[in-house]
């Protein structure tokens, strides 16, 4: 044993005799306790009576209602020395704690904390829910519910899917069958990445089972309604695999491998793996929750909102409401906007920063920031569109106007394909006049005539030119499929540039970040815009600005969706991000 462990026992014991003592006047004077448990799987880090409320009022300078469940958290990591809350945070931006770690003997678990009273879950956070006394408090390391897809992950369309849903038992540490809920099989949809779009869905059966036959190829998303699709499991179906080899078994069980290479002469695409590609610029996360400088962070994020990947969002969420941005240039701050609206987050107000404000201070009466470049225009619109100004506008009508004037003869942006891509996501959104539409015709014959002569699907044989020019198809509704050469898709080239670890090939890490994120951007088949939430239009107030005069911001995550008819009847669904946020730090409490 070594000496920490020695005088955490021994500081343990005194800690536990000054507990009994102040509990034993506690009963005298005033009987109130409330029962609090905490476990981590098979670990019970905490079972006993916490003297109610709590004494602990002030944490990290806030002031913490006494009666509160984080206070009565708080009371008991003080009084028992085996473990601690080794990382709670406080969301100036929201107004609320999260409590991300507890250290235990069971490890230092973050950021997936659940708690209960009296077997309910609270829709607010730990330091929002307020006690009576004699509640039965459950702190809980994992998630509260789950999914399985008993089938497996690839499954063909002669193949039923199965699905099992199931709930946590945390007071036995156990997973238990989940009845009354309905699986949906679903996709992605492009107006409203919350509320993806529902191509079966079915009802559990009595072993919290779902079941499917004749599923269409493609791919899915597989969830529950009731979560609001979150968290999702990956299914892939395709057609059955003809045994073409020595045709003496009619029985085909259908491959559930994806075909890579040349299978039995044949030889057949290698495909980009999307979920790899995921696990890739996760991986590569810091404990931060950036992806390194704010370059790089701003781009991977962009990319990562187009998936569904829980804790990998909420660290980076977590690293965006708390650290400022460093850069002070108009695109800093246009990439960073375009980030922020990709994870709901209001580029009105966060971090009491308005990067609107910032991105309309530098427009000159014609266009933004440096009257030589466009790219800063192009952007400034994209974050524009999303953020409540349409083409009504008479300084977006302006600015479009300059971006016209300067697409090349070729029909290019700058000679470059990049652009000449980004530039397309921004014309789909504007006015549909004549001059728009030539300046798209033409920028898509410059696309077609500087797609790789190699034929092998590519332009310039470089990811991030080949990634930019699909954001251009995506927006014009085109689908990659339409810009095959010689059997080739643009995916299909990014495939060929994908490492075994899911990540762009290449030498240096942060280019591999980089291009990894372009790439996932432009397969997830959501344009950048797509990927953005949109939000409402907030008026430009010269008022003198501090920090912390900030209000917290407004949640804009559901605007389209209308108000209940009545506040008790109907609430309106939750988004699973909008559950994720209530769920974190208390928000939409109302
Ligand atoms: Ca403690
Ligand atoms: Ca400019």
């Amino acid at each position: 044993m070594n000496i920490n462990k020695v005088i955490k026992k021994i500081l343990g014991i005194s800690f536990g005799l000054a507990i009994v003592l102040v509990g034993g006047i506690g009963f005298v004077q005033a009987e109130e306790t409330v029962n609090l448990n905490i476990r981590s799987g098979e670990a019970v880090i905490f079972s006993g009576a916490v003297l109610f409320p709590a004494s602990a009022t002030e944490l990290q300078g806030q002031t913490v209602n006494s009666a509160s469940v984080l206070a009565i958290l708080n009371d008991a990591d003080l009084g028992d020395d085996s473990w601690e809350i080794s990382d709670l945070q406080y969301f100036d931006s929201f107004g609320s704690f999260y409590l991300k770690c507890i250290d235990s003997s069971a490890g230092n678990d973050c950021d997936d904390w659940q708690y209960t009273v009296d077997g309910d879950y609270p829709g607010a956070g730990m330091d929002q829910t307020i006690l009576s006394g004699g509640e039965n408090i459950y702190a809980y390391f994992g998630p509260q519910n789950r999914i399985g897809l008993v089938s497996g992950e690839t499954i063909t369309t002669a193949d039923d899917l199965v699905v099992a849903t199931e709930a946590y038992d945390y007071e036995n540490n156990a997973w238990v069958v989940r009845e009354g809920v309905t699986v949906g099989v679903t996709q992605p949809n492009p107006d409203d990445p919350f509320s993806p779009v529902e191509i079966r869905t079915a009802p559990v059966d009595a072993n919290g089972r779902a079941i499917f036959s004749n599923i269409p190829a493609g791919n899915y998303d597989v969830g529950v309604k009731e979560d609001f699709y979150f968290p999702t499991e990956e299914l892939t179906v395709t057609e059955p695999v003809e045994n073409a080899g020595s045709g003496s078994s009619g029985t085909t069980s259908g491959s559930r491998k994806k075909t890579t290479g040349s299978v039995l002469g044949v030889s057949t695409q290698i495909q980009f793996d999307l979920p790899k590609a995921y696990e890739f610029i996760i991986s590569q996360q810091s404990a931060d929750g950036s992806f390194g400088p704010d370059i790089y962070t701003d781009w991977t994020g962009l990319a990562l909102a187009s998936g569904n990947y829980q804790q990998a969002t909420i660290n980076l969420i977590k690293y965006l409401t708390t650290v400022e941005l460093k850069g002070t240039m108009l695109t800093d701050f246009e990439r960073h906007a375009m980030v922020l609206m990709a994870l709901g987050l209001n580029p009105y107000n966060t971090n009491g920063v308005n990067y609107i404000e910032k991105i309309l201070a530098a427009f000159d009466g014609r266009q933004f920031g440096d009257i030589q470049e466009d790219n800063d225009d192009i952007f400034a619109l994209l974050v524009l569109f999303n953020a409540g100004y349409g083409p009504e506008d008479e300084m977006i009508k302006k600015c479009v106007e300059f971006v016209l004037g300067r697409q090349k003869e070729n029909g290019s942006w700058d000679e470059s394909i990049d652009m000449t891509g980004a530039a397309l996501a921004v014309l789909v959104q504007t006015e549909e006049n004549e001059a728009v539409q030539n300046a798209t015709t033409k920028a898509k014959t410059f696309l077609q005539e500087t797609q790789s002569k190699r034929n092998d699907g590519s332009w310039a044989d470089n990811v991030s030119s080949t990634a930019w020019a699909l954001e251009g198809i995506l927006a014009l509704g085109e689908k990659q499929e339409d810009w095959e050469r010689s059997g080739n898709t643009p995916v299909d080239y990014l495939a060929t540039m994908q490492d075994a670890d899911g990540g762009i090939k290449g030498e240096n890490i942060n280019s591999r970040i980089w291009e990894t994120a372009y790439a996932i951007s432009a397969v997830s088949g959501k344009t950048w815009s797509q990927t953005m939430q949109k939000f409402e239009k907030q008026e430009i107030k010269p008022a003198p600005q501090t920090k912390k005069a900030a209000p917290p911001p407004e949640p804009e995550i559901e605007k389209e969706i209308p108000p209940p008819a009545t506040a008790e009847v109907s609430k309106p669904p939750k988004s699973w991000f909008k559950k994720l946020l209530e769920n974190i730090f208390g928000l939409y409490n109302n």
